[in-house]
């Protein structure tokens, strides 16, 4: 066969249609296409502008709280069923005691929305297979098991619109529950070997349909925000895959790295040893020890030791230190997405609250310095953090110095002008030590309290950004 013939076979309309419907079939037609960086850019901005994002975990393990058959049981309160050695039938009970009565979206909303944060990250399906909306593959949802029969994600999409809130969902990939996905042996539901000789049938005929029902109905979503696929039976391609088809469904959200196979573990940041599916980082409980220019991450974390409620957790973290934590983690160019475990009546605990309340009373006055900010530019400071827009670095104290006098190492450029963020009108005298190095004369006797004083914030106004990195 000559090489015109072969061209004449190619381009024949029957052919090209056969060769297409095949590839449809075979799922490789379930692609975005190509993107540019730019396109790209404008699909992650709303995400790297905002910085700040409240995680939700709620469900079934809500109702034992901690506990199982009068014992405090160990571990995070979302893996009782894992943890007590809970049988399906026996965890399923739980669905007739899930009953929120004192839920109330727009007031979650509302508490999201005061403590500065952006976007919501709800549990729509953790790994226990319980779904928080009507779901029309499932009976073991919110309507259909529980007495509640309210749909919780459809509350919350009406709340968060409302407000401005990105509504994102975090859906787990292992499931518990499902016949076809759930590993064959009790009670080790999270068996690294595990394999289900149906599980492919579970992602096309279950999970995939599910995820479709959440773009539809509760969409346009911020985030698809993935997790458990660390288990066998899932693989890069299957992430790939999935990650195209949402893309298709939704070009423009975002899905983070949990889709396929890429994180290393709970630092959350891709193995570099090829591409992987999704579009960000997850460090887990911890913030990478700096920057990583031209990675997108978010790190998410409890507030206490617990994602899902438990009611003896009381090990909460300051308020200081959260707030620490969300600047640091914007000095290195992250999001932070922190979590809140909602009670069974469907209250977000009380000392959750009052730290989201005091964060957003400071972001009030300070935002500025988080939202739509880049990594620091500067190396280590000593007494705190740096955040950067262009033409301003945002110096963030931590530790003020005990001469009121703050020594900003690797600023080359020429300054214009410093100022407290929360008080713009005081100029504060600014002198050149050398080359790499200004100094800021910090106003003294000044009665600063609470988070305040765990962050001040000063802007120094510069004429370029070339600044030494
Ligand atoms: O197993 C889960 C855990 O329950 C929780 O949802 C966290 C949140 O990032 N992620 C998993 C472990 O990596």
């Amino acid at each position: 066969m000559n090489n015109k013939t072969s061209g004449r076979i190619l381009l024949n309309p029957a052919i090209v249609i056969a060769v297409l419907f095949i590839l449809a079939t075979l799922g490789y037609a379930q692609s975005p296409g190509p993107e540019t960086k730019q396109q790209r850019d404008e699909r992650m901005q709303w995400w790297r502008e905002a910085r700040f994002g409240m995680f939700i975990h709620w469900g079934l393990y809500a109702v034992p709280a901690g506990e199982w058959k009068g014992k405090k049981i160990g571990g995070i309160g979302e893996w009782i069923m894992e943890s007590a050695d809970i049988p399906v039938s026996e965890y399923e009970q739980f669905t007739k005691q899930f009953n929120p009565v004192k839920f109330d979206a727009d007031q979650w909303v509302r508490i999201a929305r005061n403590a500065g944060m952006k976007y919501i990250v709800i549990t729509s399906k953790h790994h226990d297979g319980f779904c928080l909306w009507d779901s029309k593959v499932s009976d073991y949802d919110i309507m259909d098991a529980s007495p509640f029969k309210r749909d919780i994600l459809k509350e919350l999409s009406v709340a968060c619109k409302k407000h401005g809130i990105r509504l994102c969902f975090y859906h787990s990939i292992m499931d518990w529950h499902h016949p076809d996905a759930q590993a064959p042996f009790y009670p080790n539901y999270n068996d690294g070997s595990r394999t289900n000789p149906n599980f492919s049938r579970y992602i096309e005929n279950y999970m995939k349909p599910q995820l479709e029902e959440l773009i539809t109905n509760y969409g346009p979503l911020g985030v698809l925000w993935f997790d458990g696929e660390w288990i066998k039976d899932w693989t890069e391609p299957q992430g790939k895959d999935l990650y195209n088809f949402l893309r298709v469904l939704q070009p423009d959200i975002i899905i983070n790295n949990r889709v396929g196979k890429g994180r290393k573990g709970m630092q959350g940041l891709n193995k570099d040893d090829q591409e992987y599916a999704g579009d960000f980082g997850t460090p887990e409980q911890q913030i990478p020890s700096k920057g990583l220019p031209g990675v997108d991450w978010e790190s998410c974390m409890t507030m206490n030791n617990t994602w899902g409620f438990k009611s003896y957790d009381h090990n909460w973290k300051s308020t200081e230190d959260l707030l620490r934590k969300l600047v640091d983690i914007a000095s290195k160019g992250g999001n932070f997405l922190l979590n809140v475990g909602p009670t069974a009546k469907g209250l977000i605990p009380e000392p959750s609250v009052e730290r989201l309340r005091l964060i957003g009373a400071w972001l009030k006055v300070n935002g500025e310095s988080i939202y739509g900010t880049t990594a620091s530019p500067l190396g280590k400071v000593p007494w705190g953090r740096c955040t950067a827009k262009p033409g301003k670095l945002y110096l963030h104290i931590f530790d003020w110095p005990a001469d009121a006098k703050l020594k900003v190492p690797g600023v080359k450029d020429q300054t214009k002008k410093a100022y407290l963020l929360r008080q713009k009108t005081l100029e504060l005298h600014v002198t050149r030590e050398d080359k790499d190095m200004v100094v800021i004369d910090l106003p003294i006797g000044q009665d600063v309290k609470g988070l305040e004083a765990t962050d001040t914030v000063v802007v120094l106004e510069i004429n370029q950004r070339q600044l030494k990195s």
